[in-house]
């Protein structure tokens, strides 16, 4: 335009002078607007300079060294793997191992825009915008299809009121809706997107997986106004109310042959074949670990109605309390482990979001609310374990040699004899599983405690284990799994920074130095993959 005005002839100078000062002040519009601007409230934290900015210098910077965290990962996955499902951060190349349907911007979106990453917000979304996930032909996992894709689409519609997003998630939900055709009607463990009945595949049913659709879904019915997607992923619970009538926890009609009794009414089994009968251990660890984050979870975010949810969750509480926790006679370790004909000292890094649930659930009265039953616990008990677990949730990290938590490790535990005490001593942790691959459930935990207790010492914790990813996970384009936690070196990078890394870790590492006031816990529920929704009020 600009150079156009001067080509025309018998225009005067102070017409051009016009005409540059309007196309400057639209360019510079231009430059501020992006279609993400009208940004949930509550959602974004104030930039380092804001003079309202409530942070002290330390805990500033701490943060600040967390976004630039981000802003590496997320340059790397941009440089060498825009579209593609991963980024490779050895070998600087590009993974489409989920199909080619975006899983870590999709994933990434609603970190970025809370950390006020408005160009790299810009960036994913028009790489989603370049993704057909129509065209993925491959059979995908329900769970993660449903925690990632559907859970980041809304929660990254919620953030920016983009209503693409609303639809993506749409889109999402119906491709998978064939998958609850089964035998029971959960979800199948596999399937393939937009495809039928025919392509659902697995053996049987896990925990986790059939009991971590129900947040997403229902939120999706209740802001499309359809209740499709929460009436397939409600047939569980009634699944598992209906239980007590049948003779639960005791009846061995209830399980399979050689499956162990559970010891309490709260904790059930990892699987349920397609006949409904149930077999594996118990625990709040792999494989079931969301399932019971999540009948909390939508008690709080459907605005504390499902009454019958919150006391399962009670029930499962108490499950833990009494059959899967064990303190070491010197109280260093509290060890959640799970059971299976009696307790079994081992440990999942998945486990260590259970502090982090458990402080969420105190935080919204689940345990103090008028009407509640008797129960052999109280809040303070449920604060005090939490605390106990979350340090040797920690302690796992501290007291490696690359100050990462392995995957999975056993303690050795031997029969005090020395006192009348019926606590163990440990002789010895065995890594069970010495990998690390950038998990968020420990720093999970510490957002929760800190959230809760205002106590510094969670920060601190929070810092160090910031402070050990960045010396050894940092690549030259992003961060990376380590294949074992004891041996550090360059040939021990696992090539592998799972989508969680953006979505969860590092979100939770953000929030764990931004003050209350970002994502408030009374008006959002951050999902199991850490994707934040709006409380609905009654
Ligand atoms: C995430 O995808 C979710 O947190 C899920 O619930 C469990 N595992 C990973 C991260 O470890």
């Amino acid at each position: 335009m600009f150079v156009l005005l001067l080509f025309v002839k018998g225009v005067e100078m102070s017409q051009v002078l016009y005409g540059i000062l309007i196309v400057g002040a639209y360019t510079v519009a231009l430059l501020f607007y992006s279609p993400s601007s009208t940004i949930s409230p509550g959602f974004q934290s104030r930039p380092s300079n804001d003079p309202e900015n409530q942070l002290n210098p330390l805990t500033q910077s701490r943060r600040d060294f967390v976004v630039e965290m981000t802003k590496h990962a997320w340059k790397g996955y941009m440089k060498f793997a825009a579209g593609a499902d991963e980024l490779l951060p050895v070998s600087n190349s590009r993974s489409d191992r989920w199909g080619h349907i975006g899983t870590t911007p999709i994933d990434s979106l609603d970190t970025l825009l809370l950390m006020n990453l408005r160009e790299e917000f810009d960036e994913g979304q028009r790489v989603m915008r370049s993704i057909d996930i129509r065209k993925c032909t491959r059979s995908v996992s329900v769970f993660e299809m449903i925690i990632r894709h559907l859970g980041g689409s809304l929660s990254a519609y919620l953030a920016s009121n983009d209503t693409f997003f609303l639809s993506l998630g749409k889109d999402v939900a119906d491709g998978l809706l064939h998958a609850f055709d089964t035998p029971l009607g959960f979800a199948a463990h596999q399937t393939r997107i937009w495809g039928t009945k025919s392509d659902n595949e697995g053996s049987g049913y896990m925990l986790a997986e059939i009991g971590s659709n129900q947040l997403e879904m229902r939120y999706l019915s209740h802001l499309l106004g359809d209740p499709r997607y929460a009436q397939v992923s409600e047939r569980l619970n009634t699944f598992l109310q209906g239980l007590d009538k049948k003779g639960w926890p005791s009846s061995r009609e209830l399980y399979d042959d050689d499956a162990p009794t559970m010891p309490h009414k709260g904790l059930f089994p990892t699987f349920i074949s397609m006949e409904g009968r149930f077999s594996g251990a118990a625990g709040w660890a792999s494989r079931t670990d969301s399932f019971y984050e999540y009948l909390l979870k939508q008690w709080i975010l459907f605005g504390k109605r499902d009454v019958e949810l919150l006391e399962m969750y009670e029930d499962a509480v108490e499950g833990l309390l009494q059959y899967l926790l064990k303190y070491t006679s010197d109280k260093h370790y509290a060890v959640l482990g799970y059971f299976s004909y009696g307790f079994h000292a081992t440990m999942d890094h998945l486990v260590c979001f259970a502090p982090g649930t458990l402080i969420l659930g105190v935080m919204h009265g689940a345990h103090s609310y008028s009407g509640r039953r008797e129960r052999s616990f109280s809040s303070d008990d449920v604060v005090n374990v939490a605390i106990d677990i979350a340090a040797t949730c920690y302690r796992m990290y501290a007291e490696s040699p690359a100050k990462l938590s392995p995957d999975a490790y056993e303690f050795v535990l031997r029969q005090n004899s020395e006192s009348n005490s019926s606590d163990d001593v440990v002789t010895n942790i065995v890594y069970r599983n010495p990998k690390y691959i950038l998990r968020p459930e420990v720093v999970e935990s510490l957002f929760y405690l800190y959230r809760y207790t205002n106590d510094e010492r969670y920060r601190d914790w929070g810092w160090e284990i910031a402070q050990a990813i960045e010396k050894e996970t940092k690549t030259m384009s992003g961060f990376s799994a380590l294949k074992n936690v004891s041996i550090m070196s360059d040939e021990g990078k696992a090539d592998s920074m799972e989508s969680f890394f953006i979505a969860e870790t590092l979100k939770y590492l953000y929030l764990l130095f931004s003050d209350s006031t970002v994502l408030p816990l009374d008006e959002w529920v951050l999902t199991t993959e850490a994707h934040p929704l709006r409380i609905v009020h009654p």
